[in-house]
């Protein structure tokens, strides 16, 4: 069966053929971030309004960067620019004067609105009114709050079961929104509460908690400066986390030594010019990678098992030399399993696996040798495999090996996309809540909370495309976009009898919609939020475990935007009316009142609402980080897994999807990859020169992408052929364009984690130009 695009409006084929391509930068950041930033937040607002928002961005009295999840110093903050050209990039798309009333809606048609680029779609301005689509209507049309409430409350309460109602969470959602959202969920009578991390950084979750009994990491800024080796895997901080960088700086003052693990050399990790300092300014960078390790795409669990087997050489040699024998003796479980299963490999074979030397390989065991306070961070590199789980295991066993875990310089640093993705979950927003979180609710509102789990993202996909759920709702996202096979969420979405999101920007999501359709729009981080004359502030964790406060400043672009809690709380109302034990109304009169009840039912609040009105916030408790090991065995857990063998056959190659410098995940901020040097197209297949020409194409050639897996064929057309270092038979394109060629079915073991690091294609002349 073949899925030849049947419809151009999920996936535009917008390739200009313009590419400009140069040599890739060498170092991040320095002054033309600076210029680039200020480009972005004036193409979007007056100055005044941007220098506004930006003297308030990651500041203790201002608001969390919707960018990424990076935390912010402890101590001192630079006194304007506690942000990065992304994060700039980042406030410019959300905090825009630009707006979309009535008119906009009237004037475009959903069909036409679907010809345009994400690129175009983004920059059309803010949602600046609730918006309706009704069955068979081709434009959507102006509608009160109070009938949208209405409308979704009808469609829920006409359902069959509450199952059949899907509810997800994308990662900007402050923590009282999320907690919110989840009880109303809970009480309404389903589990469906699939999340953005499903897609993310679930591996991890799944995999930390196995290995040392809690799903984040366990890191502190502080380690990071502390620490003797810096191993980064799988991440591209230059462009997704560029605040990393000042951190990986500070560290390499103090002699940290980092090894880099990446299939491509990503410009940030290797060098860096801090547009905050001097020496940055002048184009003085720091030279961050000591050692770069061009592995295969998932060639890490290969290359991690090489370097332990290394060191379990080393240490049989001088036993005490090497391992940190009395952590492991007092601390951990499955050492003996592990090392008998160390000793069966073979080298060359792990090296082959890898895709690395085995000189390169001894030269990082080397660095390591003799090193105790070890770091590991990661991202999507190594989340979105098929052996992911098992992949971040293995990091965890050679910290372990080393007792680089719950002691400070040392740990697990799983790097979060989504500013609150990670206390979104905290919050409760999960598709397999724990029973003590069940049983907490319960106890405090009185109402008994479903147990049978319910679906995550992948899993809310196949339901809805088999009829087993009709009404989507999201709260924020591009769940069309960002989840894979394009062309089957699509119909998925298309089944629902009503989509509803919850939306500061359009996207592709409302275009590709149930047979009603909502967008009920919100305000965002940046955006002042008053209640009932009293100015509100929310909260959100980072990726290192900090609770802090947010509060927006900027005078919101619209009069009819409600804040997230404001939209949950009348959401629920409508719905559940008297049959809910839930007191929403006190809940939207102060965000205190949320935290009050915040802290009765998540550990780890004591106090939520003093101590996060102290500047910088607090820290949640974490085991991992005390060296306390909840685990199923009480200690931190070796792990023990085989290596997986990649067969291609001569036309196929291993496809990763990854992010170009201007985009935040759907959001398309330019078409510009600065630091790899390829300017205004995004339809491109970065390829190894030898791949290219022993494929007979050249640099240049316009060629479709296929994937046939389960008997499908799934095709994207038109991609620029780009010759890039990177290594044989793998391959690079920018997501979201090539999420139609991911196949459903095809998830991380264990995390169903959709594998967009690794999909296999084939690679043809495209015969349309
Ligand atoms: N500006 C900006 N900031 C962002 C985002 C954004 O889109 N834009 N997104 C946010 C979100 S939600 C997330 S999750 C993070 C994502 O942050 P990253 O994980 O850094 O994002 P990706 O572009 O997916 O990059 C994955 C990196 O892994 C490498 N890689 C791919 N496959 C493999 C592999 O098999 N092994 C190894 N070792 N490396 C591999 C790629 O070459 C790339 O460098 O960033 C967050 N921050
Ligand atoms: N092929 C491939 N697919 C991937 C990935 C990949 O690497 N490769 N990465 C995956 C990852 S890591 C992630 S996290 C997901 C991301 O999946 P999502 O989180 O679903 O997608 P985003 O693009 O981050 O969502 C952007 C939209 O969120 C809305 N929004 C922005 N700010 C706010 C706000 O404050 N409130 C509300 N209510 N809405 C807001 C805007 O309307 C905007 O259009 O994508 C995943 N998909
Ligand atoms: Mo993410």
């Amino acid at each position: 069966m073949s899925t030849e695009h049947t419809d151009a409006s999920l996936n535009p084929e917008h390739f200009t053929g313009h590419v400009r391509l140069s040599k890739p930068k060498t170092a991040a950041a320095g002054l033309p971030a600076v210029i680039y930033s200020a480009r972005h937040i004036l193409r979007e607002m007056d100055a005044v309004r941007g220098m506004k928002a930006l003297l308030k961005l990651n500041q203790k009295n201002g608001f969390d960067c919707p960018g990424c999840a990076w935390p912010d110093p402890d101590d001192e903050r630079s006194a304007i620019a506690e942000y990065c050209e992304n994060g700039a990039k980042a406030v410019a798309e959300e905090a825009t004067s630009k707006k979309l009333g009535p008119a906009f809606f009237a004037e475009n048609s959903i069909a036409s609105l679907g010809q345009l680029t994400d690129y175009e779609i983004g920059k059309k301005g803010r949602v600046a009114q609730p918006m309706y689509l009704a069955s068979g209507a081709t434009h959507y049309t102006p509608i009160s709050w109070e009938n949208a409430f209405i409308k979704i409350a009808a469609h829920l309460n006409a359902l069959s079961s509450p199952d059949e109602a899907i509810f997800y969470t994308s990662g900007r959602t402050s923590n009282e929104a999320a907690f919110l959202y989840q009880l109303f969920v809970r009480e309404f009578g389903t589990n469906n509460l699939p999340d953005c991390s499903n897609m993310c950084h679930e591996s991890s979750g799944v995999a930390l908690s196995d290995s040392l009994g809690i799903g984040k990491g366990s890191v502190t800024l502080e380690d990071l400066y502390e620490a003797e080796v810096i191993i980064i895997l799988g991440q591209n901080p230059g462009t997704n986390h560029p605040r990393m960088l000042s951190a990986l700086q500070k560290a390499k003052k103090n002699g940290v030594k980092i090894i880099s693990v990446n299939p491509l050399p990503e410009t940030g990790l290797l060098n860096f010019m801090n547009p905050q300092t001097v020496g940055g300014m002048l184009h003085v960078p720091t030279h961050l990678t000591d050692l770069f390790l061009q592995v295969k795409i998932n060639g890490d669990m290969a290359l991690l098992q090489a370097i332990a087997l290394l060191l379990l050489q080393e240490e049989e040699k001088r036993p005490g030399a090497v391992f940190d024998n009395q952590f492991i003796r007092n601390n951990t479980s499955g050492y003996e399993a592990y090392i008998q299963h160390l000793r069966q490999l073979q080298l060359e074979q792990l090296s082959t696996a890898a895709g690395v030397s085995l000189e390169q390989i001894r030269e990082a065991a080397d660095m390591l040798l003799h090193k105790k306070k070890i770091v590991a961070c990661w991202a999507m590199g190594l989340t979105q495999h098929k052996n992911a789980v098992d992949t971040i295991r293995e990091v965890v066993n050679l910290l372990l090996l080393k007792g680089s875990v719950g002691k400070p310089g040392a740990g697990t640093c799983p790097v979060r996309g989504h500013s609150n993705v990670q206390g979104d979950r905290t919050m409760g927003i999960f598709e397999r809540p724990s029973v003590k979180l069940l049983d907490t609710i319960r106890n405090i509102y009185g109402f008994e909370p479903p147990r049978k789990h319910g679906y995550d993202v992948v899993h809310a996909i196949a339901a809805m495309r088999d009829k087993k759920a009709s009404v989507f709702i999201a709260m924020g996202g591009n769940f069309l976009s960002a989840t894979p096979d394009t062309e089957v969420t699509a119909t998925a979405l298309r089944n629902c009898a009503l989509t509803v999101h919850v939306s500061t920007k359009l996207n592709r999501s409302h275009l590709v919609h149930g047979r009603e359709a909502l967008i009920l729009p919100t305000l965002g981080r940046s955006d002042k939020d008053v209640q009932r004359g009293e100015r509100q502030f929310v909260t959100c964790e980072n990726s290192m475990g900090v609770v802090q406060m947010s509060k927006g400043n900027l005078q919101p672009i619209s009069d009819h935007l409600l804040s997230e809690p404001a939209i949950v709380c009348k959401m629920a109302m409508a719905t559940l009316g008297s049959r809910s034990k839930v007191g929403w109304q006190h809940y939207m009169q102060h965000y205190d009142y949320i935290r009050e009840d915040i802290e009765k039912v998540i550990p780890g609040f004591t106090n939520y609402n003093n101590r996060v009105r102290h500047p910088g916030g607090f820290y949640l408790p974490n085991g991992a980080r005390d060296g306390n090991f909840f685990t199923n065995t009480g200690k931190a857990n070796f792990n023990v897994a085989t290596v997986t063998e990649h067969k291609l056959a001569p036309d196929e190659y291993m496809m990763m999807t990854i992010r170009s410098h201007d985009q935040f995940n759907t959001t398309i901020y330019g078409l510009d990859d600065r630091y790899r040097g390829i300017y205004q197209e995004r339809r491109v297949i970065l390829m190894n020169a030898k791949d290219i020409s022993e494929a007979g194409l050249k640099p240049n050639d316009v060629v479709d992408l296929i994937n046939q897996s389960g008997g499908q064929e799934r095709i994207v057309k038109r991609f620029l052929v780009v010759e890039y270092s990177i290594p044989e038979k793998c391959t690079a394109t920018y997501f979201p364009e090539t999420n139609p060629l991911v196949p459903l079915d095809s998830v991380a073991d264990k995390s169903n984690t959709p594998t967009s690091k690794l999909v296999v294609i084939r690679i043809r002349k495209s015969s349309e130009l």
